[in-house]
């Protein structure tokens, strides 16, 4: 059995994780954030520590680790806001823990080569959540592409819908200092889903790009892709609006639709057994996905002319 440390206890997130550690037969010893809405922890761990300021947590796993021998933390889960994730990483590592970051793992890509440099120093591991590469549905994919016998380039069209109210624009989400704005939040999933599938990148153009709705075309080695991302409820379709939805989540390669809006449920645990089983994936798996969505919120907008999503009207 591992022991664990939670970092972000009392967000969105940081349930699953705990369903994750417990799901896999593990213990969560500590957990921190400055929020003491926590009480959630109880459903999962009612004997883990819990403590609000950062000094004393650190002083915690520092004692664990040097005194308490066989109690140390194994790994320090991370669900703090995104420009946070690389100092909590070296944070856990410098513990004596390896780290499970959640996405996106850093804004930028040469906060990866930092923590890096401390992965090398302290011999301890990052890992990722991107659930997506654990989806079953994804996982057929990627070996139904990786088996073909030629090289042509599938065409791609990616729509990603999911309602956000106001509040997101008004939390640390919807600052792109903190999230890195809407294609770094949330398309970092499919970015990486893409290059997992797809390899390696070979284009990438902006054609808009807002607060709550982004678009643009990308091309992989192995597919030409138009993407729409949004976070506004009037962008889903009418008829899944009809049918109560407010999320729209769909694949299309050359015109034929991937499942793959149904599955999401468990991946964190997925991901943890992966993880568990040193399979998990690391930080230079991620570089891509950094690398695309650095761009996108830098890029200059083209016009769109040829080859521009269906929905950017
Ligand atoms: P959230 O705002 O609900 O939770 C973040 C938590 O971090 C809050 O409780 C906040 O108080 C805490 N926090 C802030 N500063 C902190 C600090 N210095 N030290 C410790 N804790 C601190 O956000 P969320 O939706 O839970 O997102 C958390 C992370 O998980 C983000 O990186 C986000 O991108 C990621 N996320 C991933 C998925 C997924 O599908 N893989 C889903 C949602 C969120
Ligand atoms: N929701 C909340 O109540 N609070 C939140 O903070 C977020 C959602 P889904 P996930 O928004 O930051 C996705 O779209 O898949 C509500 C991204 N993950 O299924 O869990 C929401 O209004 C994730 O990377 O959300 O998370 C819905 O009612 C990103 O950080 C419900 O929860 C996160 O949005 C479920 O919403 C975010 C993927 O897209 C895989």
């Amino acid at each position: 059995m591992k022991n664990f440390a939670l970092i972000g206890a009392a967000g969105f997130v940081a349930p699953r994780h705990m369903k994750a550690i417990h799901d896999t037969g593990n213990n969560l010893v500590a957990a921190l954030d400055p929020n003491d809405s926590v009480g959630i922890i109880d459903s999962y761990f009612p004997n883990a520590d819990f403590f609000t300021e950062f000094e004393r947590f650190d002083r915690h796993l520092d004692k664990l680790h040097r005194l308490n021998k066989g109690n140390q933390v194994d790994y320090v889960s991370i669900c703090s806001p995104n420009y946070l994730h690389d100092s909590h990483m070296r944070f856990a590592l410098r513990t004596g823990a390896d780290a499970i970051c959640e996405k996106p793992i850093v804004l930028n890509p040469w906060n990866i080569d930092g923590v890096q440099d401390i992965e090398r120093d302290t011999g301890r591991k990052v890992n990722t959540i991107l659930q997506l590469r654990v989806h079953p549905s994804i996982i057929a994919l990627r070996e139904k592409i990786q088996n073909e016998a030629s090289d042509h380039k599938h065409d791609v069209d990616l729509t990603y819908i999911t309602s956000r109210g106001h509040w997101y624009t008004q939390s640390w989400k919807g600052d792109v200092h903190k999230s890195g704005g809407i294609a770094t939040n949330i398309g970092v999933h499919f970015y990486d889903m893409l290059h997992y599938l797809f390899g390696k990148l070979q284009s990438n153009v902006v054609h808009h790009r807002e607060d709550r709705c982004a678009s643009g075309y990308l091309e992989y080695e192995k597919a030409r892709v138009r993407w729409f991302l949004s976070l506004n409820y009037e962008d889903v379709p009418e008829a899944a609006r009809n049918d109560g939805q407010r999320t729209f989540r769909s694949i299309t390669v050359d015109g034929e639709e991937i499942e793959f809006s149904g599955g999401f449920a468990d991946l964190h645990t997925r991901s943890y057994e992966g993880i568990l089983a040193g399979r998990g994936f690391g930080l230079e798996e991620n570089r891509t996905a950094i690398e695309t969505v650095a761009h996108i919120r830098d890029a200059e907008i083209t016009k769109p002319e040829g080859d521009y999503h269906p929905f950017l009207k």
